[in-house]
């Protein structure tokens, strides 16, 4: 991209008086030639700038409305919003990390950077026609904290930049107070086309193209908003290479405060792929953040915040039983967009697993609705899609923590690493250290795939922190930058992985729902030092006693040994076969630390030696010496 040569004249003809003052009180060069950049290739009929005001926000809600973006619903507040059929998740084909002369990364889809920018510059040519250009300013994170990330948004979507308003903080005003020093993240977005239903015609020609060199997000032909707002999962490939320069991470995880004994308030973050348990486990604690976090050492401790300020979370399986806290958020009048639900006649919206019976029509992101709707293929469309989201400030929330804005973060204590695996991870475990935790639990992360993305559920994918699908740099040197965080921490956190989906011979689930409320005390317990644990060759796992005190004080209930007995059973097997898929993937990266490898093995010794000696499954009771 070329944006030297275009200034502030060039942009005085297309947007009005105040737009135009608005801009000119932002004090960045850079920014006014990314601007002018922008409005000559994309030659839209007008420009608004948005200062974040609630004037400006309630300005984006109308013209959502108006334009048919959005409908609104019975409930004020409410409205709802359809992408494509072929729109209803992330994009991995069409997504690519912009390198210059072709350079490739592993695991990654990476595009030489001068022939992705010739493409987007083709897509994105006179592609505004006709439209307004929105332009809105952020922060992610709180402002003026060591941990804020500026970025500003282009696009044409109004029901993109409604999103950004309730996920994101405003920061125009940082803009103005930075000046010429504001560093910021940009993104060009354009829905492309429309159908008749508002929806974006050419996904064929979608495409979300990184620019790392830049920190210039394009993404164009699409609206899911896991590929068109900008601030969320495709400031995440940016940030995550921020991160790696400066030092620090930039995760797909939760920050929850987990309440302890005592009013005590105890912080942890969570990596979990999409759909595997995230926001649940996130609703248990005092809410800080359902999705992203950015971790930094401050004076050696470990510090977090959330870059977001809303959820875009997953309705599906939302009920009054189990998710009551989201359940009640999305009944009650307030700012709630819906997207691809159903949509009824009397301007209610149902949900799959919404816990009420499934209406017999209304309308969805396929248009009208009816139960027996089949696609060209044969096969049914259900009420509403797998994917469907709300998206909602977290203001809305009653479990959300009041430190969630302090520019100085939270302590974290404790990292948890989730994932779908029906046959190999124990439910909960505790990595001896921070570097075997890196290396056999975050690194080492496998998870059975979901609707979150596009292509075949089920299968099982190799997926290194949960955030596999937005790296955007070299995996080896990815996982050498996390191996160095712990080390500079004084006391880095502790590891734990968790596993909901164990299921027994049966197909059965092992565990029911409501057992993670009882695994996040034990971690919470543990990592205040209060409670003991088993050693096994992968980590340690929690003492029968323990967790049974814990069900019983937590849940009321009754936890039995034989249950204890086969869900923390260490299956050996499994687990050395891990080690050597986990190995193989590694020993393909050149930049692979050596240290993974030495750790991977030790692991493997120390699982073929136990098994050796017990056999392919071993109960847990084999390692606890004091039972
Ligand atoms: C996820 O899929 O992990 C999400 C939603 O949080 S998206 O924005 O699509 O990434
Ligand atoms: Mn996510």
């Amino acid at each position: 991209m070329s944006a030297s040569g275009y200034s502030l004249s060039n942009l005085r003809g297309i947007m009005n008086d105040e737009s135009y003052n608005r801009l000119t009180a932002i004090k960045n060069d850079r920014l006014h030639s990314f601007l002018a950049w922008v409005i000559e290739v994309c030659e839209p009929a007008s420009v608004f700038v948005s200062t974040g005001s609630p004037e400006d926000n309630e300005y984006i809600r109308r013209k959502a409305i108006e334009s048919g973006e959005e409908i609104p619903l019975r409930l004020r507040g409410h409205t709802v919003h359809f992408d494509s059929p072929l729109d209803q998740a992330r994009a991995r084909d069409d997504t690519a990390i912009l390198l210059p002369n072709n350079q490739r990364l592993p695991f990654i889809r990476t595009k030489d950077r001068d022939e992705g920018i010739k493409e987007m510059i083709t897509l994105l040519k006179g592609v505004m026609k006709g439209r307004e250009m929105l332009v809105g300013f952020y922060s992610l994170g709180p402002k003026a904290s060591p941990f804020s990330v500026l970025a500003v948004q282009v696009t044409d979507s109004y029901y993109v930049m409604h999103s950004e308003n309730i996920l994101y903080r405003q920061a125009y005003d940082e803009f103005i107070r930075q000046g010429k020093e504001a560093r910021f993240l940009k993104f060009i977005h354009s829905q492309g086309e429309l159908n008749e239903i508002k929806q974006s015609r050419n996904i064929k020609q979608r495409r979300i193209f990184i620019d790392l060199t830049d920190e210039t997000v394009y993404s164009v032909n699409t609206q899911y908003g896991g590929n068109s707002i900008g601030l969320k999962k495709l400031a995440l490939r940016l940030t995550i290479k921020r991160a790696m320069e400066e030092g620090w991470l930039s995760e797909h995880m939760f920050l929850i405060g987990v309440n302890g004994p005592g009013g005590r308030v105890t912080y942890f973050t969570g990596a979990f792929p999409s759909m595997s348990g995230k926001t649940s486990t996130a609703m248990l604690g005092r809410l800080v953040g359902d999705d992203l976090a950015y971790l930094r050492i401050i004076n050696g401790e470990v510090k977090a915040v959330n870059p977001e300020a809303g959820v875009f979370g997953i309705i599906e399986g939302i009920n009054p039983i189990d998710d009551p806290l989201i359940y009640d958020v999305l009944s009650k009048p307030g700012e709630v967009i819906f997207s691809n639900v159903l949509m009824l006649e009397n301007g209610d919206v149902y949900w799959n697993g919404k816990g009420e019976p499934e209406p017999s029509s209304g309308i969805n992101y396929t248009g009208k609705w009816w139960k027996g709707k089949v696609d060209e293929k044969g096969n049914p469309i259900p009420p509403s899609h797998p994917n469907a989201r709300f998206t909602v400030s977290l203001k809305a929330f009653s479990n959300l923590d009041p430190v969630y804005d302090d520019p100085s973060g939270v302590p974290v204590k404790g990292i948890i690493f989730g994932g779908r695996d029906s046959d190999t991870m124990v439910p909960l475990l505790e990595s001896f250290n921070w570097e075997h935790g890196v290396i056999t639990i975050a690194a080492s992360l496998e998870s059975e795939r979901t609707a979150a993305v596009i292509g075949k559920a089920g299968e099982r994918e190799f997926n290194p922190m949960a955030n596999l699908d937005f790296l955007s740099v070299d995996l080896g040197v990815y996982i050498s930058n996390y191996l160095k965080f712990g080390k500079e921490a004084l006391n880095p956190p502790k590891i734990f992985s968790v596993n909901y989906f164990l299921r027994d011979e049966n197909g059965e689930f092992m565990n029911s729902k409501e057992d993670k409320k009882v695994w996040l005390a034990w971690m919470e317990r543990r990592v205040n030092d209060e409670l003991d644990a088993v050693e096994t060759p992968i980590g340690l796992i929690p003492r029968y006693s323990d967790l049974k005190a814990l069900f019983e004080e937590v849940l009321g209930k009754e936890y039995r040994f034989e249950d204890y007995e086969k869900q923390f059973t260490v299956r050996a097997g499994k687990l050395i076969e891990k080690i050597d898929r986990i190995t193989k993937i590694y020993s393909e990266i050149p930049t692979t630390p050596k240290v993974l490898f030495n750790i991977l093995n030790e692991q493997k010794q120390r699982l073929l030696e136990i098994e050796g000696k017990y056999g392919y499954v071993i109960p847990p009771s084999v390692f606890d010496k004091n039972q």
